[in-house]
């Protein structure tokens, strides 16, 4: 046997009929496991796929066949031995085992597939190994890696903004608090503060980060610490941004599906998440409707809200089944915004959220910033935010002081946006709960375990 022969392969690549015949080995978990007397069959599982090995009393010695009988489900083990097509087998193959290496047997596994949610947290460090939560997780990756390469290939620069902050970048009231030896600090909630900073010298820059959200909301869409995409970009206004993230979702989609077609496939029978749903939004324009007019339409539907109103997930949910494609909401009253939106003049800024279809709602926040200096100190004033203060050495000065800078040295017009990976998964896999997009998801009630 070749060398090459003898090395110990994934699943995906001995289902190849290269290799029927011939010898393999592989690595792996048992998945399932029934016992026929003179005959044993597991489905073994890699990170790459599942594969039936068969030990025949007959076909191994005597410790072999005593070893095989002893594992649990999840046991770790190589086997090697010949592989055959068979027809019953799942995925159509078959290792017809001459030995077996014994990692661990196992002990009775704790999880049968059917828990309510207390216990699969009680054991979620073993529960995330269920196979439809690790096509949920290969999603991910092919979500975020291709998001990435369509903005490394549109010039723009990774960089690596600070997560421990001294003030709010969103909002005062939802900041976890820490310990920074003699000081107190935050968890950062967005990076958007230091990407603007960094835009003068890089120009078109993105970070991929946790940010942090104390938010008392207890839903199926919030998270208190998720992974935040953000991009910011000088010169840009807020409409080549909306271009920008609609040509960038875009890309990762379609990239993810060419390359998750069997993970879609499976967890179509979980989720009912079907492919060409998410192919449509890829042919589709997507559609911009301003804020008034997101009123008018809800108003028309029925519901009891009036202009000034922020958009609930109720409100959101409405809007998205009106529509087939995702949908941007421009140019929201100020009042309900974040301090740092360009002032329109008229009662609104130059803002935007992108509202994923289906009822799935909010996924992005964006907008242009404001970069003159007068209008932003006033409205850092009007928010109450130059109360805040910090020391630097011996001096205290307003917290803000730094981002006011920023529209003193050589300001120009530049906008950005935020995307809630979480929140983008949970639409694309069509998931109930956002807790199912994270390993080990920070939600309200003890959930710091594991
Ligand atoms: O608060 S945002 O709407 N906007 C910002 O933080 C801006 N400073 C981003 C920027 O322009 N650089 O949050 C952006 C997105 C939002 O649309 C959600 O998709 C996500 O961040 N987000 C969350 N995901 C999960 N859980 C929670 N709690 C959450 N909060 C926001």
């Amino acid at each position: 046997m070749s060398e090459f022969m003898m090395k110990t392969l994934f699943i995906k690549d001995i289902l190849k009929e290269d290799f029927l015949g011939k010898e393999v080995s592989i690595k792996g978990w048992v998945y399932r496991m029934r016992d026929m007397k003179d005959k044993i069959f597991f489905v073994i599982r890699d990170s790459t796929g599942i594969i039936q090995a068969v030990v025949k009393k007959e076909n191994v010695d005597q410790k072999t066949w005593e070893d095989a009988t002893k594992f649990q489900i999840e046991g770790s083990l190589e086997v090697s031995g010949i592989l055959r097509k068979d027809e019953r087998a799942p995925g159509g193959y078959e290792i017809e085992v001459k030995e077996i290496k014994v990692y661990d047997y196992g002990k009775p596994f704790p999880l049968k597939g059917d828990e309510d949610i207390d216990t699969i947290q009680k054991y979620r460090h073993l529960w995330i190994r269920t196979r439809w939560f690790t096509d949920v997780l290969k999603i991910k990756h092919s979500l975020i890696v291709n998001l990435r390469d369509w903005f490394i290939k549109d010039g723009w620069y990774e960089v690596t903004p600070a997560i421990l902050v001294g003030n709010a970048a969103e909002n005062t009231t939802e900041l976890f608090e820490v310990k920074y030896f003699e000081d107190k600090a935050y968890l950062s909630q967005s990076a958007q503060l230091y990407l603007e900073a960094l835009i003068f010298s890089l120009e078109k820059v993105y970070s991929l980060t946790p940010s942090f959200r104390a938010e008392l909301s207890r839903t199926k869409r919030h998270l208190h610490e998720y992974w935040h995409f953000e991009i910011e970009a000088a010169w840009y206004h807020m409409e080549d941004i909306m271009k920008v993230m609609e040509e960038s979702l875009k890309y990762s989609i379609e990239k993810t599906i060419e390359e998750r077609k069997s993970e879609f496939e499976e967890l179509k029978n979980i989720t009912g998440r079907d492919i060409n749903e998410l192919k449509q939004f890829v042919e589709k324009t997507w559609k911009i409707i301003t804020y008034k007019d997101a009123i008018k339409k809800l108003q028309d539907l029925g519901v009891n809200i009036k202009y000034g109103d922020d958009l609930g997930s109720d409100e959101e949910r409405l809007l998205t089944e009106q529509f087939d494609v995702p949908i941007f909401v421009t140019y929201y009253p100020r009042e309900v915004k974040a301090f740092y939106m360009y002032e329109v003049g008229d009662g609104t800024v130059k803002n935007f959220d992108l509202l994923a279809p289906e009822g799935y709602g909010e996924i992005i926040g964006g907008s242009e910033r404001e970069w003159r200096y007068d209008i932003l100190h006033k409205k850092i004033e009007e928010w109450g935010l130059d109360k805040l203060k910090v020391k630097v050495g011996n001096e205290e000065i307003s917290a803000y002081e730094w981002y006011e800078d920023l529209r003193k040295y050589g300001s120009v017009p530049h906008s950005g946006m935020g995307l809630g990976i979480e929140r983008f998964l949970r639409w694309i896999c069509k998931l109930d709960h956002i807790r199912d997009t994270q390993p080990f998801p920070r939600l309200r009630g003890s959930w710091l375990y594991p």
